[in-house]
């Protein structure tokens, strides 16, 4: 069996979902969004993790329509929560839900260079008929290397497009400050090698709270990645980070239950 044959197949057959892990605000304690994970459930193979075929989409060209896909699925995603939301709170039951959570997803360094990024996002956002404020794009310091002013450039247009924009896994790569100074990003996403274990190690406490202030100086929000117990999330929150992420909270869930996770949070 060949990944990138399947692959192929899968996402023209539809073989492949997104899962969606609530980001909570920590001051207030609702989700603030969800990052959209693909999950791929292989007919004869089973579960085959992003892991596994991202790097093959890279290698292959496929991450273009995978990255397509995931972006339009994310888009239609928050259209069809949000009229969900606006019916039922239309009644006379409850409220559920809130009217301003947003959906990121993960942008592969490769598909900067490869795709018309900006056109396929305002596909996206127009067919979903979303405000492009509600999708959020995570993208790695590594988009930096290969083209760092094409990548500039790539980030000031989607920001006129008013798409928000996060700095995905910040902190194991090229940390340019310099370049970070210059970049129109809404979100640093402290990554969970140094969140998990904060509590035990005193080099990692001090690194999330360097970066902590940076982003404040930078005038940018936070997100705490790997939040495992409510210890991290407590000492998290009272450090000042914006967002928590973590199994603590909730691992990445199905549509249905991302969406009930959310109406339980008003
Ligand atoms: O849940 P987790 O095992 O899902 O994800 C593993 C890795 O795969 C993460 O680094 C995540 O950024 C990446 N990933 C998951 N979905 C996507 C996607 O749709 N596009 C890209 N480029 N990466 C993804
Ligand atoms: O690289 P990126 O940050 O996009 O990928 C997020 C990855 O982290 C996914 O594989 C997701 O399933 C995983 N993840 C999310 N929350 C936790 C957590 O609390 N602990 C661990 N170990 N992994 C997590
Ligand atoms: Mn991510
Ligand atoms: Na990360």
């Amino acid at each position: 069996f060949s990944i990138e044959t399947d692959l192929r197949r899968a996402i023209e057959k539809e073989e492949l979902e997104l899962h969606y892990q609530p980001i909570m605000d920590l001051k207030s304690g609702r989700v603030n969004g969800f990052e959209a994970l693909a999950r791929w459930i292989h007919p004869e193979q089973g579960f085959i993790s992003p892991v596994d075929f991202i790097p093959v989409a890279e290698e292959s060209g496929l991450i273009v329509p995978l990255g397509r896909w995931a972006m339009y699925q994310a888009a239609m995603t928050i259209a069809d929560w949000d009229s969900q939301i606006a019916f039922h709170n239309m009644g006379s039951a409850p409220k559920i839900g809130h009217a301003d959570y947003k959906i990121s997803v993960n942008l592969s360094a490769i598909q900067i260079l490869r795709d018309d990024v900006v056109g396929a996002v305002r596909d996206s956002i127009f067919s979903a008929g979303v405000d492009g404020h509600r999708l959020m794009l995570e993208l790695t310091e590594s988009a930096f290397i290969d083209d760092p002013d094409g990548t500039l450039k790539l980030l000031n247009r989607l920001k006129s497009e008013n798409i928000s924009l996060a700095m995905d896994d910040f902190g194991t790569g090229y940390s340019n400050l310099a370049v970070l100074q210059k970049l129109p990003i809404d979100v640093l996403k402290i990554d969970r090698s140094f969140v998990t274990d904060m509590g035990q190690d005193k080099e990692k406490n001090a690194i999330v709270s360097t970066i902590l202030s940076l982003a404040k100086a930078l005038d940018m929000q936070t997100t705490a990645e790997g939040i495992e117990t409510s210890n991290i999330g407590c000492a998290l929150k009272l450090l000042g980070c914006t967002f928590g992420q973590g199994y603590h909270y909730a691992k990445p869930l199905k549509s249905d239950e991302a969406f009930q996770f959310l109406s339980n949070s008003f």
